[in-house]
C-alpha cells in the first residue's frame, strides 16, 4: 500500500493532484482497532481534500484501545494526515461518537485546530441546513443488531449446517426440534427492522430541528434518501464498506464508495509510474530495434502529462 510517512513533507505536494471538494464527511474509522482499514483512509485523504472536513464520530475506538491497544503505524499516519491538513487550513471538526465518548467532554474547544462539537448544522454552498451528528442518541440495542448483522452473513450458514448437531444433542437430552439458523434468521430480520427505525428516528430529529437534512453514522450502513421529507444521508464507515459523503462546490451532496473510486485513480498512478521507463523505451527503441518504429509519441505525452 502507499507509504504515508514522509518526512521531507513530499506527500504534501502529492495532495495537490487529489479532488478538491467543499467539504467531506467521514466517520466510524474506529483508529484502534483490527479491523480499520487505515491503508484505504490514507489512500481516500491523499486523493480527496475539502475546505472542511467532519469527523462524524468512532473515529478513535477509545473502548477498544482500553482494552489493550492496537495501534500501528498506519493508524498514526491517518491522525497526521488529518493535522496536516489543518496546517495546510482545511477547518476538522469532530463530531464525537459513542466509541470516543471521551472526546464529549471538551465540546467547544479545540485540539491541534480540530474542533470538537457534540453535533454541528452545517450549511451547503446552495443554502441547505444539514444537521450532522454520530447518532448513537437515537439507539438502544445498536451493538445487538449490529452483531445479528454480522452473523446474517457468512455465519447463518454455519449456523444452518449446526441445527442437525444441535438438535441430535437435544433429542438425547428430551428437547424438541428448535432451528438455530430459524432463530438466528428473526433475530436477522428485526437488525433489519432496527436500522429502519434509526434512520427515522434520526430523521425526525432532523425535522424537530428545522434542517433540510442530516449526516450522521454509528449504524455502519451508508444510505442518502428521503425519510418524512428529510434527505437522511449516512457516511458508512471506514471497517468494512469504507465510504464517505462528499458536498461539491455547488453544493450537492454524494456517496463515495471508495473502492469502487479508487480503481479510477489507479490507472493515472501506474501511467505515472511508468513514465519514465516510457520514455527511455522511446529514445533507445531506434537504436535497438535498427529502424523500427519507437513507442507511439502520444503515448509517451500522455505519460509525461500525467505525471504525478
Ligand atoms: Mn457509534
Amino acid at each position: 500500500m502507499l507509504s504515508v510517512y514522509d518526512p521531507h513533507g513530499h506527500q504534501e505536494d502529492r495532495d495537490r493532484d487529489g479532488r478538491s471538494f467543499r467539504t467531506l464527511f467521514i466517520s466510524d474509522t474506529h483508529l484502534g482497532t483490527r479491523s480499520c482499514q487505515a491503508d484505504a483512509i490514507l489512500e481516500f485523504l491523499r486523493l480527496n481534500d475539502a475546505e472542511t472536513i467532519y469527523l462524524v464520530g468512532d473515529i478513535i475506538d477509545f473502548w477498544r484501545v482500553k482494552r489493550g491497544p492496537v495501534w500501528p503505524q498506519s493508524h498514526n499516519d491517518v491522525l497526521q494526515k488529518l493535522l496536516r491538513k489543518v496546517r495546510k487550513g482545511a477547518r476538522i471538526i469532530f463530531i464525537p461518537g459513542n466509541h470516543d465518548e471521551a472526546l464529549r467532554d471538551y465540546c467547544g474547544m479545540s485540539f491541534g485546530g480540530i474542533e470538537i462539537h457534540h453535533d454541528f448544522v452545517h450549511q451547503t454552498a446552495d443554502g441547505r441546513r444539514i444537521l450532522v451528528m454520530h447518532g448513537d442518541e437515537f439507539d438502544i440495542v445498536v451493538r445487538y443488531a449490529k452483531w445479528l448483522a454480522f452473523l446474517g452473513d457468512r455465519s447463518y450458514e454455519i449456523a444452518l449446517w449446526c441445527n442437525n448437531p444441535l438438535n441430535w444433542v437435544r433429542r438425547r437430552l428430551g428437547f424438541g426440534y428448535w432451528s438455530l439458523s430459524a432463530y438466528l434468521k428473526q433475530r436477522v430480520k428485526s437488525a433489519v427492522n432496527f436500522i429502519g427505525e434509526f434512520e427515522t428516528a434520526i430523521a425526525d430529529e432532523a425535522k424537530r430541528r428545522e434542517a433540510d437534512g442530516v449526516i450522521c453514522g454509528h449504524i455502519h450502513h451508508a444510505a442518502d434518501r428521503m425519510i418524512h421529507g428529510i434527505r437522511y444521508i449516512n457516511c458508512g464507515d471506514w471497517v468494512e464498506s469504507c465510504t464517505a459523503l462528499a458536498e461539491d462546490h455547488d453544493g450537492q451532496i454524494r456517496l463515495i464508495r471508495w473502492h469502487e473510486e479508487a480503481a479510477k485513480y489507479a490507472a493515472p498512478a501506474m501511467i505515472a509510474a511508468a513514465a519514465p521507463i516510457a520514455l527511455i523505451e522511446a529514445e533507445a527503441a531506434p537504436l535497438e530495434a535498427d529502424g523500427a518504429l519507437p513507442l507511439p509519441p502520444l503515448e509517451a505525452e500522455h505519460a509525461v502529462e500525467t505525471r504525478v
